[in-house]
């Protein structure tokens, strides 16, 4: 069913208080624990302190009413794939089947490969969409939509030996985003992007048989071999997970950074500022929320555009303030300098601010709880994509092909919203940090003058390793706690941090992306950092973006003539929640790199399938998963990994 453009997916929702609130307001050192124990962003604070008062439900909330949480499913031994089911393995009785007979090592390792392939599919697809814009872009169907980086259309075409010569840039554009198209199913049986990876890595994967063949075709297999009766071998179905992934990250993701930066800009340095206090009391503030950067940026232009400010200043307000969250604030921030009011957990905070006119999602990382917190406030919030339908929104569906007139339409939206702000109802905490971003591989390179001299500082010490920090929020672990923690380790044992999506949002909002914060690193690396005029925790852009990372360290590899699991690097995902995170860990490791979590996933009723994750993989791709919770203890484990990998390179 299509919803009437600007009208309600289904119905507009009816503000709803929480009752328990009654209760907390009797109890205001309650509430304040509470506000405690849940973040340490301090511009979250107040807003949690209201949303406990007002009754306004928030995702700790929902955490705290699901506790405490089924076993099984805790430890990945429920399984409900088939009608036999639902079946659990109970632990005490190991000798237990599931209905079919799949015994706790194959539910585990099934559960984990379905988690695996949704998010190498949620990232693919949404690399997809931006590979399709560039192609409508090229063939004039997407008004609006351009080349902005034709040095890199250019480079990305030599890698598809598509010729560039003196054809012009739509030409060479609509052939590239074929060539890229032609990924996703591809019949050539190798993603081309593989071959930025060093050959010694390369290598491994033929011999471990992942070797991606195409995007789309390890997800599929990966999701037939957890059918039942297809799977039937743990190591062998977690194999899949290794393969669907990496088709993820030097795949869909990959495609989907490289696309963007053609279309959009590749990031170059940048400051501009984080938190909640980004929003303006005296605006029609407007937040971007979700992940795909055609979106997002469309936005951009039309709310730069005379007619919306002229607009915006009949309605009483100074202007039109734009403010990024999560992934696609990243994409904003990271090419445009537009600040970002937050990560996941501030996703719901920012509508109890009351400053907020529209928030506007497209897809991933979307609470569907939105539209009830915003019916609380005057805050609208606007869905569109046909794919992410949210109930209690109000559905403007975005086309590449109209994207521009969308984008005006939204826009006039929030701006006729503005007088229906209540001021007595305005809550904007404290003050915007600034932070530094923009660090694209091209612009890191650009910066040290090529990958040589970062070698050289690893080499001669200055800098012990790098480690790749990532990831989401998660009501399990104090929100941003894990990530700033864990950084502020690494940094002041000499670790260069690189981090993308809500971790770098953490950072950010705690200063650590301030040239500044090189007073907290050690000394060796302090000095690189202030050298260069840069702090010790680089901002590489989205979760997406984590295909930069990738793509540095095959740099960083190659530079050295060794494979990516010899590097002196690690990878570390605090704080993370989602599916996607999964498939980044997993083509981390696949990639060679050692990666620590901070939340246990659903493998705990299967010592098999832990101890391959944890230890087995090394004889395969010479990397593993660890889980620490503790942050400081995940800091001794990275660094203990880079000491390790510099002893195998002698220096
Ligand atoms: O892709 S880090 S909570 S916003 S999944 Fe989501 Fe996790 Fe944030 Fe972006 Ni990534």
């Amino acid at each position: 069913m299509e919803e009437k453009r600007g009208a309600y997916v289904r119905e507009r929702i009816a503000c709803t208080i929480l009752e328990r609130a009654k209760l907390s307001l009797m109890n205001p050192a309650l509430i304040e624990a509470k506000v405690e124990e849940r973040t340490i962003d301090e511009t979250a604070k107040p807003l949690i302190r209201l949303a406990l008062e007002e009754g306004i439900e928030t995702a700790w909330d929902r955490y705290e009413q699901q506790q405490p949480p089924c076993r099984y499913c805790a430890s990945g031994l429920s399984c409900s794939r088939c009608a036999m089911g639902p079946c659990r393995i109970i632990p005490e009785r190991q000798r237990f089947r599931g209905v079919c007979g799949a015994d706790a090592d194959l539910v585990v390792a099934r559960n984990l490969l379905d988690m695996i392939a949704t998010g190498a599919a949620a990232h693919s697809d949404h690399g997809r969409e931006i590979v399709e814009t560039l192609h409508k872009a090229a063939r004039g169907e997407a008004e609006g939509y351009g080349i902005t980086d034709p040095g890199k259309l250019r480079r990305v075409a030599g890698e598809y030996g598509i010729e560039t010569g003196d054809r012009d840039d739509a030409a060479v554009a609509g052939d590239v985003a074929l060539a890229m198209l032609e990924e996703f199913g591809t019949v050539k049986n190798a993603i081309q992007f593989v071959q930025r990876a060093p050959p010694q890595t390369l290598e491994l994967w033929e011999a471990a048989g992942i070797t991606p063949r195409s995007v789309d075709r390890e997800i599929v297999e990966a999701m037939h071999r957890v059918h039942m009766g297809v799977g039937a071998d743990y190591a062998n179905v977690l194999l899949q997970g290794l393969r669907a992934s990496l088709g993820d990250g030097w795949g869909g993701s990959l495609m989907a950074t490289e696309t963007s930066d053609i279309l959009f800009g590749t990031p170059q340095v940048n400051m501009s500022r984080v938190n909640l206090a980004v929003l303006k009391d005296d605006r029609v503030n407007i937040a971007l929320h979700g992940h795909n950067p055609v979106l997002s940026e469309m936005i951009v232009r039309a709310a730069a555009e005379p007619a919306m400010l002229e607009l915006a200043e009949e309605a009483g307000s100074a202007g039109i303030n734009l403010v990024g969250l999560c992934c696609t604030g990243n994409e904003l921030l990271m090419r445009k300098g537009i600040p970002q009011a937050g990560n996941h957990l501030n996703q719901e905070l920012i509508i109890a601010t009351g400053a907020l006119e529209v928030m506007i999602v497209d897809y991933q990382c979307i609470f569907p709880s939105l539209p009830r917190t915003a019916s609380c406030f005057h805050t609208h919030i606007v869905s569109t994509s046909p794919k992410s339908k949210v109930p209690g929104s109000l559905y403007y569906p975005f086309y590449p092909e109209s994207a521009l007139e969308t984008a005006r339409e939204i826009v006039s939206l929030a701006i006729a919203n503005f007088p229906n702000r209540n001021p007595g109802k305005v809550l904007i905490p404290g003050e915007p940090v600034e932070a530094m971003t923009g660090f694209s591989v091209e612009a890191i390179g650009h910066l040290f003058g090529g990958f040589k001299p970062v070698i050289d500082a690893i080499a001669e010490g200055s800098i012990l390793g790098a480690a790749g920090v990532v990831g989401c929020n998660n009501p399990k672990v104090r929100h941003d706690e894990g990530h700033v923690t864990l950084t502020k380790e690494l940094i002041r044992r000499g670790i260069l941090v690189v981090e993308t999506g809500c971790a770098a949002i953490a950072s950010g909002k705690a200063g650590l992306l301030r040239p500044e914060a090189a007073d907290l690193a050690a000394p060796g690396l302090a000095n690189v950092c202030r050298t260069f005029g840069i702090p010790p925790v680089l901002h590489m852009g989205s979760c997406v973006d984590c295909s930069r990372i990738l793509v540095l360290a095959a740099g960083l590899a190659r530079e050295l003539g060794v494979g990516i699991h010899q590097l002196p690097i690690a990878g570390a995902a605090p704080e993370w929640y989602s599916q996607k995170a999964v498939s980044i860990g997993s083509y981390f490791v696949a990639s060679g790199v050692f990666t620590v979590l901070g939340v246990m996933p659903k493998i705990a009723g299967s010592g098999n399938v832990a101890d391959l994750l944890t230890r087995g993989l090394n004889g395969l791709v010479h990397a593993s998963f660890a889980v620490e919770p503790d942050p400081v203890r995940a800091a001794d484990l990275i660094e203990a990994h880079i000491r390790e990998k510099r002893n195998g390179l002698g220096i």
